[in-house]
């Protein structure tokens, strides 16, 4: 009996490590921001047959919505609530896209948000991706509900409420991530209600999680999170399958609190993988290609069958979390390419290629002041003119501008466009032929203005440029 115990705990014990991948497939991809219904598109029309284990998807669950900037990638990292709308899209959508992805033999892996809710400063009402009310200012959360009673705060020992030193392990776990609201997850109530949200997303066949911030998490509590989580949908895996756990754990050494306090429970993330390749392949500080012949737990890193391993992740390909200006990236495209074929190529641990969104970059005193651009699916109504009688203006998103002139007399203006710099034609009385404008053009300067004249006289008294009519 005792035999058939150890067996079943070590059978438990090494499950969450096993990414539940059809066929032994050994590489999933982050698809960040993308949303629901393309990520289905993308299962079947390239990952399935391609040989993608899986897809590690933005957090499904609602959070709130922030103008200023205007609706920034991480506003998803600020949950107010379990329901599963998000810019990606809807509960229906998200069904959807889990079952044909996973008819194809690519599992799908939720980014669960389960550390925080939203900022100190996210103000009370329905700004939130369903609409659902909160009220940050006294921690209040109906959707779920979580009350005052379910957050940190107690706990935590600085003058802020907010992380001030990472060398005490008490405030990372117990006081706020740059002012995210910490969630009591010692409390049965507050694990109930993460796992109810876990549950159902593996009760709609997903094959895992990646779960955020877990440095700020007692590993104890997460534990017994996990331990509450049920086995997958056998509709898709075999029965008895736990679900996959990869934990974000940013480790560079220099802090009290390591990823092995977390890698008996989970797989962890990697950190010191990307920076160390991207010294390697960018030749820095000496490092030259040669020294990756024992490449893995001889540079230092985790055991092999405990981490999961990337480039570049989502937060320091755009300057957030870790890793420094080694880390390569999409738009160190000849060197990146090397360090993601290298990683797929090398046996050690289990691999997440980064696929995400261009955004332009705009770096004042080394700082990219455009780190929060959310993604290109997303183009809003903006740049709005108008002269108060019947001339107008309004751009959608850095995709598209428009401007009529409805009075009876010229229009003669200079507007904020929206769009990049650059010539583009004017696609109502012409377009772009050969690489020339077969009607007007418009200059817009690298401040994104440009002078627009319309004669009320004109047959087609309006012009409209776009992304695609830029020579
Ligand atoms: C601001 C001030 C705070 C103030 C607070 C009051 O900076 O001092 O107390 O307002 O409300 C955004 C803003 C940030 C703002 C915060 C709360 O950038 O300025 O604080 O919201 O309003 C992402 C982004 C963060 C973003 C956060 C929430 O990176 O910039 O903060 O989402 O929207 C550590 C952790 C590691 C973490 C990494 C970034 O150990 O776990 O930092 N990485 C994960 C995710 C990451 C995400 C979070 C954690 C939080 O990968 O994308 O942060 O969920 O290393
Ligand atoms: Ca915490």
């Amino acid at each position: 009996m005792k035999l058939l115990i150890l067996a079943s705990l070590l059978g438990l014990s090494l499950a969450q490590f096993n990414p539940n991948t059809k066929d032994g497939k050994t590489a999933i991809v982050h698809l960040f921001e993308w949303r629901w219904a393309d990520i289905a598109a993308e299962c079947e029309r390239y990952l399935g047959p391609n040989g993608f284990g899986g897809v590690q998807i933005s957090p499904p669950s609602e959070s709130i919505v922030v103008t200023n900037p205007w609706h920034p990638w991480w506003q998803r990292y600020q949950p107010i609530g379990y329901n599963l709308c998000s810019r990606s899209g809807n509960e229906d959508e998200l069904r959807d896209m889990i079952t044909r992805c996973n008819n194809v033999g690519v599992n799908i892996y939720v980014d669960a948000v389960v550390n925080h809710m939203c900022g100190a400063g996210g103000g009370s009402g329905t700004h939130s991706s369903c609409g659902s009310y909160f009220n940050a200012n006294n921690k209040d959360f109906p959707t779920v509900p979580f009350s005052n009673y379910d957050f940190n705060d107690g706990k935590c020992n600085t003058g802020s409420g907010n992380i001030e030193n990472y060398q005490d392990v008490n405030q990372v776990r117990n006081c706020r991530l740059v002012g995210l609201l910490d969630l009591a997850l010692e409390k049965d109530y507050v694990r109930g209600k993460v796992a109810d949200y876990m549950n159902k997303l593996i009760d709609m066949g997903v094959a895992g999680f990646r779960v955020d911030a877990c440095k700020h998490m007692w590993p104890g509590d997460l534990s017994v999170l996990y331990g509450m989580l049920h086995n997958l949908n056998t509709k898709w895996f075999s029965s008895g399958s736990r679900p996959f756990i990869f934990q974000e754990v940013i480790d560079l050494g220099g802090e009290p609190i390591t990823s092995n306090e977390y890698y008996g429970i989970g797989r962890v993330t990697e950190f010191k993988y990307g920076a160390k390749l991207g010294n390697i392949i960018r030749k820095w500080n000496g490092e030259k290609l040669s020294y990756v012949k024992n490449w893995g737990e001889g540079w230092g890193f985790m055991p092999s069958d405990k981490a999961l391993v990337f480039v570049d992740n989502h937060d320091n390909q755009r300057g957030h979390g870790a890793g420094g200006a080694s880390i390569l990236t999409f738009w160190d495209a000849r060197l990146y390419k090397m360090a993601v074929g290298f990683m797929l190529a090398h046996p050690y641990g289990f691999t997440r290629v980064m696929s995400s969104y261009r955004w332009d970059r705009n770096f004042v005193n080394g700082q990219d002041q455009n780190d929060w651009i959310g993604p290109p699916s997303y183009e809003p109504f903006s740049n709005w003119w108008d002269n108060g009688s019947n001339q107008i203006a309004f751009s959608r998103g850095s995709r598209g501008f428009i401007v009529f002139n409805n009075d009876d007399w010229d229009l003669s203006v200079s507007l904020s466009t929206g769009l990049p710099g650059g010539t583009y034609c004017d696609v109502i009385s012409g377009q772009k032929e050969n690489g020339r404008c077969t009607g007007k053009q418009v200059d817009v300067g690298g401040d994104g203005k440009a002078t627009i004249r319309i004669s009320n006289q004109e047959e087609d008294p309006f012009i409209a440029i776009h992304a695609d009519s830029k020579l």
